[in-house]
């Protein structure tokens, strides 16, 4: 096999990318390399972190809970505290909201003209069973005037406000899956260089797909319209694939085609994944790709959030499969 067929050329790194593709951002290129530089830096650390979790006592529960009465791991803790950090220090921040965290932080950076929205390690429980896991980031511009105190205006936004999305796959290899409106791109970490190289250019769902992802454990709690979907995918033999972490299941399906849901359950009536850290980032990615996403009847981006730590059904994947779903509503 001649070498170029193995030896894939190495895409350009994260900085170089950003800067050649300056014209995507509205907004001051700087602000945005700052932003994913500081979010990328985090990744590493947290990805070292990680990948000596077996190794250092810092897998497990710390036996304290979050503000969704969640077991907190180590690693999430330190996962929140390094993204806080460098956000915090890049300057370009004023305000975080975190699934880590109760309320809004307010990072003191008059300046920051930036909206973090974040689950710094998502499927965290998964760390101890050594399956890979995530990170999932949304930006805003804020709304209210540089200088003057954080509204909730500024953090309570629709997603289609986000400026930019992505999420870190901390998995075989580590990734930076990013969108700023102008397509998908896909980063991967090379830790002998400490840097990211593009890997996945304009990154494009597939249309249809075979694969569906949901806990079927809870399936006498579904509404009928989600088992009457469930039925349709077995009659057309479609593979049940679910890893109990959603970065992972929505990164297979983005690559593969394929529908993620979890709806309405008895033990989560409004469903179980966050709106403003969780789905408005996925979903943003997702149309950016061609895919969709709804809470079943509604686009994820148009819902007016109400609350930091919002609950919706997530219906994320290839655009005919999510439309089917929605059918049996
Ligand atoms: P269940 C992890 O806690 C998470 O937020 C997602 O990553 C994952 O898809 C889902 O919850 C798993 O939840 O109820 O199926 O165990």
């Amino acid at each position: 096999m001649e070498e170029s067929r193995i030896a894939l050329p190495i895409g350009s790194p994260l900085d170089r990318f950003i800067k050649n593709n300056q014209d995507d951002f509205k907004f001051a290129t700087g602000e945005l390399s700052q932003l994913l530089r500081d979010i990328a830096l985090s990744g590493k650390v947290v990805n070292r972190e990680i990948n000596k979790a077996g190794l250092m006592n810092i897998a497990g529960a710390i036996g304290t809970q979050n503000v969704q009465g969640e077991d907190q791991q180590k690693l999430d803790v330190l996962a929140n505290i390094r993204f806080i950090r460098a956000l915090t220090k890049g300057g370009e921040v004023c305000a975080i909201i975190s699934e880590e965290e109760d309320e809004i932080i307010e990072v003191g950076n008059d300046t920051g003209r930036y909206v973090v929205a974040i689950d710094p390690l998502d499927g965290s429980s998964n760390i101890d069973v050594n399956v890979s896991i995530g990170t999932i980031f949304s930006i805003f511009r804020r709304k209210s005037p540089l200088g003057a105190p954080i509204e909730e205006r500024d953090v309570l936004q629709k997603g289609t406000e986000q400026v930019a999305a992505g999420y870190v796959l901390y998995g075989s290899s580590t990734m930076l899956v990013y969108t700023t409106g102008a397509g998908v791109y896909g980063f991967t970490y090379e830790p002998s260089l400490g840097e990211y190289f593009l890997s996945h250019n304009k990154m494009m769902i597939p249309e249809d797909g075979k694969i569906y992802s949901i806990n079927e454990g809870s399936y006498n709690s579904f509404e009928d319209s989600v088992k009457n979907y469930l039925d349709y995918c077995r009659e057309q033999n479609y593979s049940g694939r679910y890893i109990g972490s959603l970065v992972s299941d929505f990164h297979r399906n983005l690559l593969k085609g394929g529908i993620y849901i979890y709806p309405r359950t008895a033990k989560a009536p409004n469903g179980k994944l966050r709106l403003m850290y969780e789905c408005n980032a996925l979903a943003f990615i997702a149309e950016q790709a061609g895919g969709m996403a709804t809470d079943g009847e509604r686009r994820i981006l148009e819902i007016e959030p109400t609350e930091l730590h919002q609950r919706v059904p997530y219906f994320v994947g290839s655009k005919n499969m999510v439309e089917k779903a929605a059918s049996y509503f």
